[in-house]
């Protein structure tokens, strides 16, 4: 059977990951799991940014903590490739809550509430291939 289902994935390691120095933790895991770094840059967002990325939450009532929040200091943000890298790195990254992510998962074995405005997540993952081809122009045009 031939399989080329070869993706891109934006993957952000946002900024209580970046503080808590767990990005190298991540990477290291991304590449564990046979992933390919094809971008990586620390870099501060901005709010025309993150209007764009997270489009789809304007109006939740999270939505403004979660902009204060990805501003609040820089993300390394990053594409990498594989095949099914998409489910892939959201199998690795665990369900959104971290107090009840699975263990084993980013999310699960490193992050917990912290009893703040906004779920602080440590990473964010594409989680279609239509959203990492749009999440990929926002961060890195061109590429
Ligand atoms: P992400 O987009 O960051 O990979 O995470 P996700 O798909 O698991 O979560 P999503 O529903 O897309 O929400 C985006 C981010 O918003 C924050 N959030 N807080 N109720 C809350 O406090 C709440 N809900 C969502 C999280 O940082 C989440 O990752
Ligand atoms: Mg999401």
């Amino acid at each position: 059977m031939v399989r080329t289902m070869t993706q891109r994935s934006l993957v952000l390691v946002k900024p209580d990951g970046v503080r808590r120095g767990l990005t190298g933790e991540v990477i290291r895991r991304i590449e564990a799991k046979g992933y390919t770094l094809v971008a990586l840059e620390l870099r501060t967002a901005t709010r025309e940014i993150l209007a764009q990325h997270y489009a789809e939450h304007e109006g939740k009532p999270f939505y403004e903590p979660l902009v204060e929040f990805m501003l609040s200091g820089p993300v390394a943000a990053m594409v990498i490739e594989g095949e099914r890298v998409i489910e892939g790195f959201r199998s690795l990254g665990g369900a959104t809550d971290p107090t009840t992510a699975a263990p084993g998962t980013i999310r699960g074995d490193l992050g917990r509430d912290w009893g703040l405005a906004v779920q602080q997540n440590i990473v964010h993952g594409s989680d279609a291939p239509e959203s990492a081809e749009r999440e990929i122009g926002i961060w890195f045009p061109g590429l």
